[in-house]
């Protein structure tokens, strides 16, 4: 696919993405390399599909939800049916249910994507879905507030790399190397069978990934012990800045349907926004950032997670100053905005995965909060830069910032549903 294909082939060509992913209720990430329901790829799936096919929309979020398990948890991968092209699949997450499921979350996106759904389409013949999705949602977000915020600073401390969605991510070196690998065994990529390794987390990177998977599975996948001495432990200031606008977006919910308690509830949440913003702010890094609550450092990497600060609606006018800096900095480094890693560290690697390369979704969560922040200027910069890539290389997982040059899998169902929700209109 290049960029000669018209804004109508092109909105054509998602569209058919989405429809060849659609697994019937749930959307596989990509049909090969990813061949399960993946928590955040799904609710930003329904974007895409919001665009012309509003029911089906609604219908994503809806199956996602039916994993959901008693305490308000929602897994980062349902395993609907088996599938042997991926590892590690159920047996090895062993989470007891039904259905089988991972023992991890993902990034909580689903709300803002349940409120735009509602606040942008046809909302007769919605209310009732709704009013059933909407107590899951606030269930979910309980969940975090009571298992992921042990230190009450309104941040989620996420317990896996995999569960921030930027799996590695230089953020989580240094926490990381603190994981016991030695008891990990032997065990079998896929994800390499699929794709370049050099475009992959390493296999340091797995076995600690492994290592922590083995922790919680030892657990029972005990949410209260996970709490208390998971061997990773990371304040993420991508999955928080994503959860105070998920709360932000929920209290407008709970407004719609009249829920005066959900109300009080969502906004001492909120309240908390200022505290974790302090809590993420690395001085010596002058930029937002992750933070290990195990040894209290800061991760010490400007990522494009640190740029989501306006889209969490964390407002200082210093440290926004600060960021827009690093913005133009960066802006001047890479063609293709925003790299998921300061190209100035020298961890930056602009191929593999979370390191280097641009994600779509990505672009779309910050250039969002740069509009709503009244940015508009970088809210622009950022869609068009997303809109360039896409075109002319076609609807990948990710995107070296240099060059353009695709990485990881093709035919990717996020990637198409933000050009049809985004960057393609
Ligand atoms: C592990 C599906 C997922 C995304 C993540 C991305 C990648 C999985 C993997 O793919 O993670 O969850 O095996 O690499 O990092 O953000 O949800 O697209």
């Amino acid at each position: 696919m290049t960029s000669t294909l018209s804004p109508a082939q092109m909105g054509e060509a998602a569209r058919q993405i989405l429809i060849g992913n659609d697994r019937g209720g749930y959307t596989v990430p990509n049909g090969r390399v990813y061949p399960f329901q993946w928590n955040w790829d799904s609710a930003l799936v329904a974007l895409g599909f919001a665009t012309f096919d509003l029911d089906r929309a609604w219908r994503e979020v809806e199956t996602l939800f039916k994993a959901q398990w008693p305490d308000g948890f929602l897994p980062h991968i349902v395993f609907w049916q088996d599938d042997a092209g991926y590892f590690p699949g159920p047996s090895v997450w062993a989470s007891g249910r039904t259905p089988p499921t991972s023992g991890i979350t993902q990034p909580p996106v689903a709300a803002s994507v349940v409120r735009r759904l509602w606040d942008e389409h046809e909302q007769a013949g919605y209310r009732e879905r709704l009013a059933v999705l909407f107590p899951k949602l606030l269930a979910w977000h309980r969940w975090f507030h009571q298992y992921r915020d042990p230190q009450k600073k309104g941040v989620v401390v996420a317990m896996h790399p995999w569960e921030t969605g930027r799996d590695n991510s230089a953020e989580w070196d240094g926490p990381a190397s603190a994981v016991d690998v030695s008891r990990v065994g032997e065990y079998q990529r896929r994800d390499t069978s699929h794709l370049d390794q050099s475009m992959r987390p390493t296999k340091l990177d797995y076995d600690r990934y492994l290592a922590i998977v083995q922790f919680g599975r030892a657990s029972g996948w005990n949410h209260q012990t996970i709490t208390d001495s998971n061997p990773f432990r990371v304040a993420d200031v991508g999955m928080t800045m994503i959860l105070l606008r998920a709360n932000r977006d929920l209290l407008a919910l709970a407004k719609v349907l009249g829920d005066a308690a959900a109300e009080r509830e969502i906004q001492s949440w909120l309240d908390l926004g200022p505290v974790a913003g302090d809590y993420l702010w690395d001085e010596s890094l002058q930029a937002y950032g992750s933070r290990d609550i195990i040894t209290g450092k800061p991760c010490g990497a400007l990522t494009s997670g640190s740029f989501l600060n306006f889209y969490g609606d964390v407002r200082h006018a210093e440290r926004d100053r600060i960021m827009l800096a690093h913005a133009e900095r960066i802006s001047g480094k890479v063609g293709h905005m925003v790299p998921s890693l300061d190209p100035d560290d020298p961890r930056f690697e602009p191929m593999r995965y979370w390191r280097g390369p641009v994600w779509a979704v990505v672009n779309f969560l910050i250039g969002s909060g740069f509009a709503m922040a009244g940015h508009d200027d970088w809210a622009a910069r950022v869609r068009r830069d997303t809109r360039e890539l896409i075109a002319t290389t076609g609807f990948h997982e990710a995107y070296n910032p240099l060059t353009a040059a695709p990485s990881g899998g093709d035919d990717f169902s996020w990637t198409a549903a933000i050009w049809l929700a985004w960057a393609g209109r």
